[in-house]
């Protein structure tokens, strides 16, 4: 090959680069005109958007899709394990005024705020690294979908930041914009914060007052009933293929009628309107869910998370968690537990990073590595199975 296309092959990717930088740069001139079309000063929106540049690395988690689905085994082992329980204890004895101002003010039962604290930040430790303005800047400019989306929650971050909620170099979370202890979205936090230490600012990054009024505030807002329930564990009679789901819902008497025990085999009773969850099929535990069910289900969309939020509450009653098996040979484990997994591959000489508990690539490498040489499925789950082979000592 000859330089001479070796050269233009370079100029062009050179062009490339200079014409994306300036893509971006007239797309940001023209997130400041929006944002002044909204009442933000371009001396906020400066401050704000000093020093950004595209990061792809946000664009590469956009386009990041995990190889299979966590089983709802393993997601409430790691989320709703003995740490948590012994935390979430812990923190509500040490902010018990807070819980209990933002209990009387909004109706919403403590332990479900607390609840929602923990899985959400794990009380204010693990809230996001990401730089917001960088991170919603680069999805609204250059995401291949939902720009619009992230365009309208880098609007409501600057408006954050224009009411004198919080100080620029306070907007960190997720990739995706989630951030602060309650991980609201910047419109949610716009639409649903509130002050709960009386500063008259709203601030969900460093003051565990307004993070915990302002999660009651929400779940008041979607509906919450005051002294209501969110369910409770039941039985489904063996072979069970009626209606199941959230949606499907029908006075708790009449799922007495369709055979459904409670777990100390009483019949439900009462005419509140209850779906049967049936998360891990007919075989594994079932729960009758009420309307707070629902309540901490559209805090993030999701059965898995709506029960962790539940079952966590109950175990920050003294509640026991769940008593069915789930239908597996190979069982979820908790963060400790996965820590342990971590250290005894690191005594078989695999390299797994800072053991932590938290399952990254090094780590998953690592598992499938092992399960090949003892004879187990190479999937890479931290399960059961894995932690049992490595405790014998294969
Ligand atoms: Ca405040």
């Amino acid at each position: 090959m000859s330089a001479r296309p070796i050269l233009l092959a370079l100029l062009t990717l050179l062009c490339a680069g200079v014409s994306a930088r300036a893509d971006f740069q007239s797309c940001l001139a023209d997130l400041r005109r929006e944002a002044a079309g909204g009442g933000v000063p371009g001396g906020t929106f400066d401050r704000v958007m000093a020093g950004v540049t595209p990061d792809a690395k946000v664009l590469e988690a956009q386009a990041f899709q995990p190889e299979f689905k966590t089983p709802i085994w393993d997601y409430l082992a790691t989320l709703v394990d003995e740490q948590k329980v012994r935390e979430g204890a812990e923190m509500m004895r040490r902010h018990a005024r807070e819980l209990a101002s933002a209990e009387a003010r909004f109706g919403v039962d403590r332990h479900v705020i607390a609840a929602v604290w923990g899985v959400e930040s794990d009380f204010g430790k693990v809230t996001g690294r990401w730089a917001l303005p960088q991170a919603l800047s680069t999805l609204a400019c250059q995401a291949p979908r939902r720009r619009d989306y992230f365009r309208s929650e880098l609007m409501a971050t600057l408006q954050i930041v224009h009411r004198g909620d919080l100080a620029p170099e306070k907007l960190r979370g997720s990739w995706a914009g989630a951030f602060g202890q309650t991980q609201f979205m910047p419109s949610t936090y716009l639409r649903l914060a509130v002050d709960g230490d009386g500063d008259n600012r709203r601030d969900l990054v460093d003051s565990v007052a307004d993070a915990l009024h302002s999660t009651a505030n929400y779940l008041a807002k979607n509906g919450w009933v005051t002294g209501a329930p969110w369910g409770y564990e039941v039985r489904a009679p063996a072979g069970y293929s009626g209606p199941s789901g959230r949606r499907a819902k029908e006075p708790a008497s009449k799922w007495a009628a369709r055979g459904v025990r409670r777990m100390d085999g009483s019949a439900p009773t009462g005419d509140a309107a209850a779906g049967l969850l049936l998360p891990a099929g007919p075989n594994g535990p079932g729960f009758l869910v009420f309307k707070n069910y629902d309540v901490a289900y559209s805090y993030n969309g999701a059965d898995s998370y709506a029960l962790a939020i539940s079952l966590l509450s109950d175990r920050l009653k003294g509640r026991p968690g769940v008593q069915g098996a789930w239908p597996t040979p190979d069982r979820g484990l908790s963060r400790a537990e996965r820590k342990e997994v971590q250290e005894l591959l690191i005594r078989r000489g695999y390299s797994v990073g800072q053991p932590d508990g938290a399952i990254g690539a090094m780590t998953r490498a690592a598992i499938v590595d092992y399960q090949g040489r003892v004879g187990l499925t190479p999937d890479g789950r931290p399960g059961g199975l894995v932690l049992d082979a490595l405790r014998s000592g294969r």
